[in-house]
Protein backbone atom coordinates (compact mmCIF):
# COMPACT_ATOMS: atom_id res chain seq x y z
CA UNK A 1 0.00 0.00 0.00
CA UNK A 2 2.73 2.54 0.69
CA UNK A 3 4.03 1.92 -2.70
CA UNK A 4 1.83 5.13 -4.24
CA UNK A 5 3.36 7.33 -6.92
CA UNK A 6 5.46 10.37 -4.88
CA UNK A 7 4.65 13.17 -6.84
CA UNK A 8 1.46 15.63 -6.41
CA UNK A 9 -1.28 15.12 -9.00
CA UNK A 10 -3.94 16.56 -6.91
CA UNK A 11 -4.22 20.24 -7.88
CA UNK A 12 -5.13 22.86 -4.79
CA UNK A 13 -8.99 22.82 -5.16
CA UNK A 14 -9.22 19.16 -4.89
CA UNK A 15 -6.38 18.69 -1.84
CA UNK A 16 -8.38 21.44 -0.23
CA UNK A 17 -11.64 19.53 -0.61
CA UNK A 18 -10.04 16.64 0.51
CA UNK A 19 -9.03 17.88 3.77
CA UNK A 20 -12.61 19.84 4.62
CA UNK A 21 -14.24 16.58 3.94
CA UNK A 22 -11.38 14.82 6.70
CA UNK A 23 -11.92 18.44 8.91
CA UNK A 24 -15.61 17.49 8.36
CA UNK A 25 -15.37 13.90 9.77
CA UNK A 26 -13.99 15.33 12.66
CA UNK A 27 -15.75 18.07 14.06
CA UNK A 28 -19.57 16.16 13.47
CA UNK A 29 -17.50 12.83 14.41
CA UNK A 30 -18.67 11.23 11.38
CA UNK A 31 -16.97 8.75 9.77
CA UNK A 32 -15.78 9.09 5.99
CA UNK A 33 -14.95 6.66 3.26
CA UNK A 34 -11.70 6.29 1.92
CA UNK A 35 -10.10 9.06 -0.21
CA UNK A 36 -8.80 6.54 -2.49
CA UNK A 37 -12.08 5.36 -3.36
CA UNK A 38 -12.82 7.90 -4.92
CA UNK A 39 -9.39 9.77 -5.84
CA UNK A 40 -5.77 8.65 -7.25
CA UNK A 41 -3.47 10.79 -5.70
CA UNK A 42 0.36 10.19 -4.07
CA UNK A 43 1.94 10.88 -1.11
CA UNK A 44 2.68 14.08 -1.65
CA UNK A 45 -0.47 14.83 -2.16
CA UNK A 46 -0.97 13.23 0.88
CA UNK A 47 1.06 15.14 3.01
CA UNK A 48 -0.46 18.00 1.14
CA UNK A 49 -4.04 17.52 2.67
CA UNK A 50 -2.63 16.66 5.61
CA UNK A 51 -1.03 20.17 5.70
CA UNK A 52 -4.29 21.44 4.62
CA UNK A 53 -5.96 20.16 7.17
CA UNK A 54 -4.10 21.52 10.07
CA UNK A 55 -4.30 25.23 8.50
CA UNK A 56 -7.80 24.68 9.15
CA UNK A 57 -7.31 23.54 13.02
CA UNK A 58 -4.81 26.64 13.22
CA UNK A 59 -7.48 28.89 11.71
CA UNK A 60 -9.73 27.77 14.84
CA UNK A 61 -6.80 28.63 16.88
CA UNK A 62 -5.09 25.82 17.77
CA UNK A 63 -1.20 25.08 17.73
CA UNK A 64 0.93 22.62 16.98
CA UNK A 65 2.85 21.75 20.08
CA UNK A 66 4.55 18.36 18.59
CA UNK A 67 5.10 15.67 15.79
CA UNK A 68 3.86 11.35 16.25
CA UNK A 69 5.19 9.00 14.23
CA UNK A 70 2.68 6.06 13.18
CA UNK A 71 3.39 2.70 12.17
CA UNK A 72 7.31 2.53 13.37
CA UNK A 73 6.25 -1.28 15.49
CA UNK A 74 6.03 -4.43 13.35
CA UNK A 75 2.41 -4.71 15.19
CA UNK A 76 1.13 -1.60 14.15
CA UNK A 77 2.04 -2.32 10.55
CA UNK A 78 0.67 -6.18 10.34
CA UNK A 79 -2.65 -4.19 11.72
CA UNK A 80 -3.37 -1.51 9.58
CA UNK A 81 -1.68 -3.66 6.51
CA UNK A 82 0.91 -0.94 5.82
CA UNK A 83 5.15 -0.83 5.40
CA UNK A 84 6.47 2.21 6.00
CA UNK A 85 6.72 5.11 8.74
CA UNK A 86 4.33 8.16 8.66
CA UNK A 87 4.44 11.49 10.55
CA UNK A 88 1.43 13.57 11.79
CA UNK A 89 1.21 16.75 14.09
CA UNK A 90 -0.37 17.11 17.63
CA UNK A 91 -1.71 20.19 18.53
CA UNK A 92 -2.56 22.08 21.97
CA UNK A 93 -6.40 20.73 21.48
CA UNK A 94 -5.06 17.58 21.41
CA UNK A 95 -3.19 17.36 25.09
CA UNK A 96 -5.13 15.79 27.86
CA UNK A 97 -3.44 15.98 31.24
CA UNK A 98 -1.89 12.75 32.93
CA UNK A 99 -5.14 11.19 35.02
CA UNK A 100 -7.35 13.50 33.57
CA UNK A 101 -10.97 12.76 32.02
CA UNK A 102 -11.78 12.24 28.18
CA UNK A 103 -14.76 12.64 27.26
CA UNK A 104 -15.34 9.89 24.85
CA UNK A 105 -17.93 12.00 22.56
CA UNK A 106 -15.61 13.70 21.50
CA UNK A 107 -14.06 10.63 18.93
CA UNK A 108 -15.32 8.61 16.40
CA UNK A 109 -14.07 5.23 16.92
CA UNK A 110 -11.28 5.63 19.35
CA UNK A 111 -8.77 3.31 20.00
CA UNK A 112 -5.56 3.87 22.72
CA UNK A 113 -2.22 2.87 21.99
CA UNK A 114 1.35 2.99 24.71
CA UNK A 115 4.26 5.10 23.55
CA UNK A 116 7.27 6.70 24.45
CA UNK A 117 7.67 10.42 24.03
CA UNK A 118 10.46 12.67 23.67
CA UNK A 119 10.82 16.54 23.93
CA UNK A 120 12.98 18.78 21.81
CA UNK A 121 14.64 20.96 23.79
CA UNK A 122 15.89 23.04 20.77
CA UNK A 123 14.99 24.08 17.27
CA UNK A 124 16.47 20.99 14.77
CA UNK A 125 18.02 22.62 12.13
CA UNK A 126 16.75 20.44 8.96
CA UNK A 127 18.74 21.76 6.47
CA UNK A 128 22.46 20.23 8.47
CA UNK A 129 23.24 17.25 7.11
CA UNK A 130 25.43 16.68 10.43
CA UNK A 131 22.31 17.39 12.75
CA UNK A 132 22.51 15.46 15.54
CA UNK A 133 18.73 14.62 16.65
CA UNK A 134 19.74 13.00 20.04
CA UNK A 135 21.20 16.11 21.23
CA UNK A 136 18.20 17.91 20.41
CA UNK A 137 15.92 15.77 23.17
CA UNK A 138 15.99 16.59 27.32
CA UNK A 139 13.74 14.22 28.02
CA UNK A 140 11.52 10.78 28.15
CA UNK A 141 8.04 9.93 29.37
CA UNK A 142 5.30 7.40 28.80
CA UNK A 143 2.67 8.54 26.98
CA UNK A 144 -0.89 7.48 25.44
CA UNK A 145 -1.81 7.99 22.54
CA UNK A 146 -5.48 8.01 21.13
CA UNK A 147 -6.00 7.57 17.60
CA UNK A 148 -9.48 8.14 16.00
CA UNK A 149 -9.55 7.33 12.01
CA UNK A 150 -11.54 9.57 10.60
CA UNK A 151 -12.68 6.63 7.83
CA UNK A 152 -15.05 4.29 8.19
CA UNK A 153 -14.15 0.76 10.41
CA UNK A 154 -10.17 2.62 10.42
CA UNK A 155 -10.19 0.76 6.59
CA UNK A 156 -7.93 3.20 5.13
CA UNK A 157 -4.99 3.28 2.34
CA UNK A 158 -1.22 4.53 3.15
CA UNK A 159 -2.22 7.82 1.30
CA UNK A 160 -5.06 7.99 3.30
CA UNK A 161 -3.95 7.70 6.72
CA UNK A 162 -1.41 10.42 6.46
CA UNK A 163 -3.56 12.67 4.32
CA UNK A 164 -5.81 12.05 7.69
CA UNK A 165 -2.70 13.63 10.12
CA UNK A 166 -2.02 9.88 10.99
CA UNK A 167 -4.76 9.30 12.81
CA UNK A 168 -4.00 11.82 16.03
CA UNK A 169 -6.57 12.49 17.81
CA UNK A 170 -5.54 13.00 21.36
CA UNK A 171 -2.19 12.01 23.82
CA UNK A 172 -1.47 12.24 27.60
CA UNK A 173 2.33 12.37 28.68
CA UNK A 174 3.42 11.22 32.17
CA UNK A 175 6.30 12.52 33.93
CA UNK A 176 8.89 13.78 31.79
CA UNK A 177 12.44 12.17 33.13
CA UNK A 178 16.47 12.71 31.62
CA UNK A 179 16.88 11.22 28.61
CA UNK A 180 18.22 7.26 29.07
CA UNK A 181 18.28 4.37 27.60
CA UNK A 182 14.87 3.37 26.12
CA UNK A 183 15.71 0.29 24.56
CA UNK A 184 13.75 -3.18 25.31
CA UNK A 185 11.78 -1.69 28.42
CA UNK A 186 8.30 -4.01 29.10
CA UNK A 187 5.59 -1.60 28.45
CA UNK A 188 2.24 -3.00 30.02
CA UNK A 189 -1.33 -0.83 29.26
CA UNK A 190 -4.23 -1.98 31.25
CA UNK A 191 -7.85 -0.54 30.67
CA UNK A 192 -9.81 -1.47 34.03
CA UNK A 193 -13.01 -1.51 31.82
CA UNK A 194 -16.71 -0.63 32.35
CA UNK A 195 -18.09 -1.59 35.76
CA UNK A 196 -18.56 -5.65 36.01
CA UNK A 197 -16.25 -6.44 32.33
CA UNK A 198 -13.09 -7.88 32.71
CA UNK A 199 -10.82 -4.94 31.00
CA UNK A 200 -8.19 -5.49 28.96
CA UNK A 201 -4.16 -5.63 29.33
CA UNK A 202 -1.65 -5.35 26.63
CA UNK A 203 1.87 -6.35 26.91
CA UNK A 204 4.72 -5.24 25.19
CA UNK A 205 8.36 -3.96 24.87
CA UNK A 206 9.51 -0.39 23.53
CA UNK A 207 12.10 -2.92 21.30
CA UNK A 208 8.92 -3.01 19.77
CA UNK A 209 9.58 0.54 18.05
CA UNK A 210 12.21 0.10 15.32
CA UNK A 211 14.35 -1.86 17.81
CA UNK A 212 14.58 0.89 20.18
CA UNK A 213 12.07 4.01 20.42
CA UNK A 214 15.66 6.34 19.58
CA UNK A 215 15.37 4.94 16.13
CA UNK A 216 12.66 6.82 15.73
CA UNK A 217 14.05 10.30 15.77
CA UNK A 218 16.02 9.35 13.55
CA UNK A 219 13.53 8.60 11.36
CA UNK A 220 11.32 11.45 12.05
CA UNK A 221 14.27 13.44 11.02
CA UNK A 222 14.60 11.85 8.12
CA UNK A 223 10.54 12.08 7.21
CA UNK A 224 10.60 15.90 8.26
CA UNK A 225 13.54 16.57 5.98
CA UNK A 226 11.87 14.60 3.20
CA UNK A 227 8.22 16.45 3.94
CA UNK A 228 9.85 19.92 4.94
CA UNK A 229 8.18 19.55 8.34
CA UNK A 230 9.43 21.80 11.35
CA UNK A 231 10.58 20.61 14.63
CA UNK A 232 10.68 23.20 17.19
CA UNK A 233 12.23 23.45 20.54
CA UNK A 234 9.82 22.50 23.24
CA UNK A 235 7.57 19.95 20.77
CA UNK A 236 6.79 16.84 21.91
CA UNK A 237 7.44 13.80 19.45
CA UNK A 238 5.65 10.57 20.34
CA UNK A 239 7.34 7.84 18.93
CA UNK A 240 5.08 5.53 17.52
CA UNK A 241 2.86 2.44 19.55
CA UNK A 242 5.03 -0.55 21.03
CA UNK A 243 2.04 -2.82 20.93
CA UNK A 244 -1.12 -2.90 18.70
CA UNK A 245 -4.29 -0.27 19.81
CA UNK A 246 -7.05 -1.29 21.69
CA UNK A 247 -10.79 0.07 22.09
CA UNK A 248 -10.40 3.32 24.52
CA UNK A 249 -13.41 2.55 26.37
CA UNK A 250 -15.38 4.08 29.56
CA UNK A 251 -12.75 4.01 33.08
CA UNK A 252 -9.21 4.35 33.25
CA UNK A 253 -6.62 3.20 30.79
CA UNK A 254 -3.12 3.35 32.07
CA UNK A 255 0.36 2.71 30.62
CA UNK A 256 3.17 2.14 32.51
CA UNK A 257 6.99 1.89 30.72
CA UNK A 258 9.28 -0.07 33.06
CA UNK A 259 11.77 2.20 34.51
CA UNK A 260 10.08 5.03 33.21
CA UNK A 261 6.64 5.27 34.84
CA UNK A 262 3.17 5.44 34.75
CA UNK A 263 1.13 7.79 32.25
CA UNK A 264 -3.44 7.50 32.43
CA UNK A 265 -6.33 9.12 31.05
CA UNK A 266 -10.02 7.91 32.12
CA UNK A 267 -12.92 7.64 29.66
CA UNK A 268 -15.80 9.30 30.51
CA UNK A 269 -19.45 9.74 28.61
C1 LIG B 1 -2.54 5.24 12.31
C2 LIG B 1 -1.71 5.78 13.41
C3 LIG B 1 -0.50 4.92 13.74
C4 LIG B 1 1.26 4.48 15.54
O1 LIG B 1 1.69 4.75 16.66
O2 LIG B 1 1.69 3.53 14.87
C5 LIG B 1 0.17 5.34 15.00
C6 LIG B 1 -3.59 4.25 12.78
O3 LIG B 1 -3.23 3.18 13.27
O4 LIG B 1 -4.78 4.57 12.65
O5 LIG B 1 -0.14 6.32 15.61
MG1 LIG C 1 0.56 6.21 17.68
Amino acid sequence: MSSLPDPAVLDTATVDALASRLDTAQTSRADTPSLADTHAFGIDDAYAIQAALLARREARGERVVGVKLGFTSKAKMAQMGVSDVIVGRLTDAMRVADGDDVDLCRFIHPKVEPEVAYRLCRDVDLSDPATDIESCVDAVAPALEIIDSRYRDFRFTYGDVVADNTSAAAYAIGPWRPVRDMSNRAVRMVGSGAAGSAGTEVIGSTAAVLGDPVRALHALLDMCRRRGIPLRGGQVVLAGAATAAVPLTAGVTACEVAGLGTVSVRGVR
